[in-house]
């Protein structure tokens, strides 16, 4: 790598992330049904109709796991709890083994000297509570605080850190608007609802937390680098309304109490009735905020229905997700959300790592591209720090080659790789050359 530790801060925390549906093998230890399993029983929507049933085997096999985060030399290790394997119909009963899990991952990222920083909900609902509307229905908000309150109650004596919900945009809007996401609505009037109940819900989760004196609590949203695809007014336009939808909405709601106009423009009328007395609750003080970023991405205007835009594919490098390398967006977006929202915040680069078709040639994965991708990203979190944004952190996503939502198990984003027949972990390049740049 070219970069070290000695680049950074002493007090500068490097961590890997995953996500508890991604790896943990949903079908194990009395977990509920979620809104991923119906997605992805449904034809066509995810690739060979792939699921999390087994997913890494990680559920059984957590402890070669953290082994792998303490030697590559990381502080801190981003996981996620999955509600339907805490509370399996999402409200009322609880899974004992699905807590005593929990218990025994975080106890064992402590017994490793890692620093457990938990998200609350990273994509997987129980079914039972899509049943009742999902992320529609507003009280979603004290289901989800409820839950907070049966995990954290359990283990929040010893997290490191908590955000309740990671990217709260592919909650919303990949789910409810796109249909990229389970549940797979296409849906304005469902996605302004989700839009608006992932910010309450995170409130919600929030202030259950504080009532338990938890401390360190932030948010953790994703961002594109947006820019119009060509010199037209249109595409500039277009270009506004797509950030205000996926950048601006989420921080400017929970830093400035507010939501973008452009982004009004076509969701206010689909909101539900008093929003606005909302936002004092969603915009309660955090410790610190998260973003995760991977790349950019151009935009033109596209005749039909708000927000008539449309993405174009533009000429730089790509990754097997097909999306462009751009490691200047990282500084950029960091900048931005400093000086607009978070005003000296501690950052944290919560996600940032790329797809590729790695392969075992010899015993070993030679993944050169993610190598130079990382050193140009941490080399932009440099810069960003360097021009004062106060950048306290670095994630790799992600630790295991995983379950990658849609694509099934095709998109291989891990710094160790899985082989998804016998499920055996093989650290790539890119984790020997992280753990030679962050030996201490
Ligand atoms: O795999 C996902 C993760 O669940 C959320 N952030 C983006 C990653 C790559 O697509």
């Amino acid at each position: 790598m070219a970069f070290s530790r000695a680049d950074f801060p002493e007090d500068f925390l490097f961590g890997v992330a995953t996500s508890a549906y991604q790896i943990e093998g949903h079908g194990f230890g009395g977990a509920g049904r979620t809104h991923w399993d119906d997605f992805a029983s449904v034809p066509g929507n995810v690739v060979r109709a792939e699921h999390g049933g087994r997913a890494c085997e990680h559920y059984t096999r957590w402890e070669e796991d953290l082994d792998l985060v303490r030697d590559g030399g990381f502080d801190s290790y981003r996981f996620s709890a999955s509600w339907a394997r805490v509370m399996p119909e999402g409200r009322g009963g609880v899974n004992a083994e699905g807590l005593d899990f929990y218990d025994r991952l975080v106890d064992g990222m402590l017994a490793r000297g890692l620093n457990p920083a938990l998200t609350l909900y990273h994509w997987e609902l129980p079914s039972a509570l899509q049943d009742l509307g999902g992320w529609r229905n507003r009280d979603i908000a004290g289901w989800f605080a409820d839950y907070a309150e049966v995990l954290l109650r359990r283990i929040g004596d010893r997290i490191w850190s908590a955000a309740p919900l990671n990217e709260p945009w592919c909650v919303a809007w990949l789910s409810h608007f796109l249909g990229h996401h389970a549940p797979g609505l296409r849906d304005i009037r469902a996605a302004a609802r989700a839009m608006h109940h992932v910010l309450l819900a995170h409130g919600s989760a929030v202030e259950a937390m504080r009532a338990l004196g938890m401390g360190n609590l932030g948010a953790v949203c994703n961002f594109e680098h947006v820019a119009p695809a060509d010199d037209s007014e249109a595409s500039a336009a277009a270009a506004r309304r797509h950030d205000a939808i996926i950048n601006r909405w989420f921080v400017s709601a929970l830093f400035n109490r507010q939501y973008p106009a452009e982004a009004l423009e076509g969701l206010e009328p689909h909101l539900p009735v008093g929003w606005e007395k909302d936002m004092d609750h969603i915009g309660r003080p955090l410790d610190w905020f998260g973003l995760n970023y991977y790349t950019r991405k151009l935009v033109c205007a596209e005749p039909g229905p708000w927000p008539g835009l449309r993405e174009i594919e533009g000429p730089l490098a790509r990754t097997q997700m097909g999306w462009e390398i751009y490691p200047d967006g990282l500084s950029a977006i960091l900048l931005r959300v400093h000086e607009g929202y978070t005003r000296g915040l501690p950052l944290v680069v919560t996600e940032n790592g790329m797809a590729s078709a790695d392969a075992i040639r010899s015993g070993k994965v030679d993944d050169r591209a993610r190598i130079a991708f990382l050193e140009d990203h941490v080399a932009a979190v440099l810069r960003a720090r360097a021009e004062g944004v106060p950048v306290a952190g670095y994630f790799v996503w992600s630790l295991l080659d995983n379950y990658e939502w849609s694509f099934g198990y095709e998109k291989r984003f891990g710094i160790v790789h899985v082989d998804f027949q016998n499920l055996q972990r093989t650290p790539k390049a890119s984790y020997h050359a992280l753990a030679r740049a962050l030996a201490r």
